[in-house]
């Protein structure tokens, strides 16, 4: 009997690795992986549009679970689609491998049909990215491409010329599955000492969470019950932290809200948690102490009193027992007034007159899909305004999972994303946040939904612009020129595809649609006309932004609504007296 083929090789490598699905459109140089594929148990090949969106669904698939995803695309163009989803994956530190298929090797460097060099082209996107030009490389090559994606966080990629697919491998394939989990970074004990000792003589400390507070909920609690302390977060914090959270004072940037932003800035000292929090105009760049387990981050946003290098729930273990319990509380209650302030100055803005406001104000469709969303669902948002409606509605419970292109910040992501979020949880309600800006640019992916009857929930928040710009040319002080689309009906286009699907046009109808459309067993899309006008402004703005801004917008509805974060906030002060009781003077 021969030996399998590279192809065959590769694929039960993966197999190994806990890989079940490869997202991809297939090509010639692609063949000898999809007929590997098609042969082999427990692992599927899921047919998209545009291999952009397969990246993305891998990426979502790597986000959520933690685990192993794969993403193809075939020689030349199918690998150049695959870049934005690659350089998503890659920005939010998820393990995906990309199976780069290529020209056959022998024609490499002749300007032959398709050619590309994709070891040049993935560079910047990937931790790993290397040619596979013989069959001997194999099967080590595909587990050191794995070690990558998984041992450094982010994108590897395996350039695979056809022919080199084709041939038969050289060396057994063997069952050596490779690390899929990583370890816990502890912090050396000087650090603790000295972040214990810091925390202890700063009158005041701040807590600022990013996404490395995933699973600390209890630990940065108990920090907080000790200190005293505000607790704000980052968009990427936020589904982490703020469920359960009486020390809760918002978010800060550029969609943020509350009081996070004072809070940072007035404390004695600002503790950093997992975050890597990009604006730096929004750290007050002094008295900070960073916590971060990928020591490359530390001091490259703001100047460092101490850095320590550790994840969060190891850290705060390893210092709770040394920090002691402070008395005074008038810190967290002034913020937390303030908190409240700052939310109720912006309902009552955005609650003039909303359920008759036509066209239908966006937060209102935010907020109607908040209470009709399950209590585990998973929320894919789109670049664009779906990130504030999603920062400012939807209230985390520490279940429900809310997913962006928040770093990398490319548009089109929530529906791939969605893909990729309901094939790796079947039985979990997944709800994709789409702009219509965004639906229009990777609008083949709902045939992929439609075909592989994927029962993902699509709501569209159809403004007929680009919003987001909208918004940031009003507060450059341009005219808006190039944002604005004419209108389209989406739930039309869905059903021609044959997709479920409602369009909406009064605040009245809504509810009764969202409900109807999440009871669908298969896909449904929920268009809902929305207003282009109803803007959001982030809480700090530069003066010549608010110069630009007025001369634009007079007439804009200046600030979006808090949703339940109201009731979070009037609930945490409500409780507060019981919290200074508890407190040992
Ligand atoms: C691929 C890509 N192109 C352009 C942009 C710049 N951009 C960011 S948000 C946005 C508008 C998004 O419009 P839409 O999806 O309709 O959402 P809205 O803001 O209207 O809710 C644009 C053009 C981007 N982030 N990514
Ligand atoms: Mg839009």
């Amino acid at each position: 009997m021969s030996n399998p083929t590279t192809a065959e090789q590769l694929i039960e490598v993966l197999r190994q690795a806990g890989v079940k699905r490869i997202y991809g459109v297939i090509g010639d140089s692609l063949n000898p992986i999809v007929d590997a594929v098609r042969r082999a148990e427990g692992i599927e090949w899921i047919l998209v549009r545009n291999e952009e969106a397969g990246a993305f669904a891998a990426a979502a698939e790597a986000h959520l679970t933690g685990q192993l995803a794969v993403c193809a695309g075939s020689c030349g163009p199918g690998n150049t689609h695959l870049i934005q989803g690659l350089y998503d994956a890659q920005r939010s530190g998820v393990p995906v491998l990309a199976l780069a298929s290529h020209i056959p090797s022998t024609q490499i460097g002749t300007g032959f049909f398709q050619e590309t060099h994709p070891e040049r082209l993935f560079v910047e996107c990937s931790h790993y990215c290397e040619l596979v030009s013989q069959p001997s490389q194999m099967p080590r090559l595909a587990r050191v491409a794995i070690q990558h994606a998984v041992g450094r966080g982010g994108v590897a990629v395996l350039v695979l010329p056809g022919d080199v697919l084709h041939r038969e491998s050289e060396h057994p394939t063997g069952e050596n599955v490779p690390l899929t989990e990583k370890g816990a970074v502890v912090p050396p004990n000087r650090q603790i000492r000295e972040l214990a000792e810091r925390l202890n003589a700063a009158n005041t400390v701040t807590l600022f969470c990013g996404a490395g507070v995933e699973g600390a909920h209890v630990e940065v609690m108990a920090l907080a019950a000790k200190l005293h302390s505000p607790v704000g977060h980052s968009l990427r914090g936020k589904e982490w932290i703020q469920y359960n959270n009486r020390f809760d004072v918002g978010m800060s940037g550029l969609l943020g809200y509350g009081a996070c932003y004072d809070a940072t800035h007035q404390a004695d000292l600002l503790l950093l948690l997992g975050t890597d929090f990009p604006y730096d105009a929004f750290l007050p760049q002094a008295r900070t102490v960073q916590v971060d387990h990928d020591a490359t981050r530390f001091g490259r946003r703001t100047p460092l009193d101490l850095a320590v290098h550790g994840d969060v729930g190891a850290t705060l273990r390893a210092v709770l027992p040394l920090v002691e319990q402070k008395s005074d509380n008038g810190f967290l209650e002034r913020m937390l007034r303030e908190h409240l302030k700052a939310l109720e100055h912006v309902v009552e803005a955005y609650s003039h007159n909303i359920e008759h406001h036509l066209p239908i104000h966006p937060e209102y469709v935010a907020r109607m899909l908040d209470e009709v969303a399950a209590d585990d669902a998973v929320f894919t948002v789109d670049t664009g305004m779906c990130n504030v409606w999603a920062a400012r509605y939807i209230t985390p419970t520490g279940k429900r999972r809310v997913i962006g292109s928040f770093l990398h910040g490319s548009m089109a992501n929530a529906l791939p994303h969605a893909i990729g979020a309901q094939l790796a949880y079947p039985g979990r309600q997944v709800i994709s946040m789409s702009g219509d800006g965004g639906l229009g640019m990777l609008f083949g992916e709902l045939l992929t939904v439609a075909f592989h009857d994927i029962p993902v929930k699509i709501v569209t928040f159809n403004n007929s612009a680009l919003g987001m710009i909208k918004l940031e040319m009003m507060v450059d002080g341009f005219p808006s020129y190039q944002t604005d689309f004419a209108p389209v009906d989406y739930a039309a286009i869905a059903k021609a595809a044959g997709i479920f699907s409602v369009r909406v046009e009064q605040p009245v109808d809504v509810r009764a649609a969202l409900t109807e459309a999440f009871k669908h067993r298969g896909p449904a899309l929920v268009d809902v006309v929305t207003d282009p006008n109803a803007l959001s402004m982030p809480p700090h703005i530069t003066g010549e932004q608010v110069k630009g801004f007025a001369l634009a917008a007079s007439k804009t509805v200046l600030t979006g609504g808090v949703g339940q974060m109201l009731e979070l906030a009037r609930t945490n002060l409500r409780n507060f007296p019981v919290i200074r009781a508890l407190t040992p003077a």
